[in-house]
């Protein structure tokens, strides 16, 4: 199976990633996490760009705060899909990395997903991955009849707790 590269502009931003992490490895699919700055490192974060495809990739999954480029500078050197988490940092609420990921010029896409949404990111490089991998695609639909489940559960030990009839 391909791997989905992770790649995140600083540490600081793990906490998010490793919901991502846990994600991927509970729907058994492999992945590669690496911390380059599209600002601090940008050669080795373009290198892993460039050689993406060819090391066994599928998908990209980039995390970044602030001025967020990291997406937008793996994405320009792939055709792979990326996918940008905004990252939620001390001022702006992540606004401002929501806007620096998804405000793309055409030519150059970046899936975003919501802020830190690490979950998604990870969810929907699954999703791509499937498209071509049977197994991965049942235990996608597995997982979520499973959560489904879940939610109904909830629904049904609310309503007889809180009701008043
Ligand atoms: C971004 O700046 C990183 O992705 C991080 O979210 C933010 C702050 O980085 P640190 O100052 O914590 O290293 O490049």
């Amino acid at each position: 199976m391909k791997k989905v590269g992770i790649v995140m502009g600083s540490d600081s931003d793990l906490p998010i990633l490793e919901k991502a992490m846990n994600m991927l490895k509970s729907l058994e699919v492999p992945y590669e996490v690496h911390v380059y700055s599209a600002h601090r490192t940008p050669d080795e974060a373009i290198a892993f760009a460039r050689g993406a495809e060819e090391n066994g990739f599928g998908v990209l999954i980039a995390a970044a705060g602030m001025a967020a480029h990291l997406a937008g500078v793996l994405a320009a050197n792939t055709t792979l899909p990326v996918i940008g988490i905004p990252c939620k940092s001390q001022y702006l609420d992540g606004v401002d990395a929501l806007l620096a990921t998804v405000q793309m010029p055409t030519g150059i896409p970046v899936a975003t997903v919501a802020i830190n949404g690490g979950g998604n990111a990870a969810l929907l490089a699954c999703q791509m991955l499937a498209i071509s991998d049977e197994a991965l695609a049942a235990r996608l639909k597995a997982k979520r009849a499973a959560d489904t489940a879940a939610v109904l559960e909830k629904d049904a030990r609310i309503c007889a707790e809180y009701s008043s009839l």
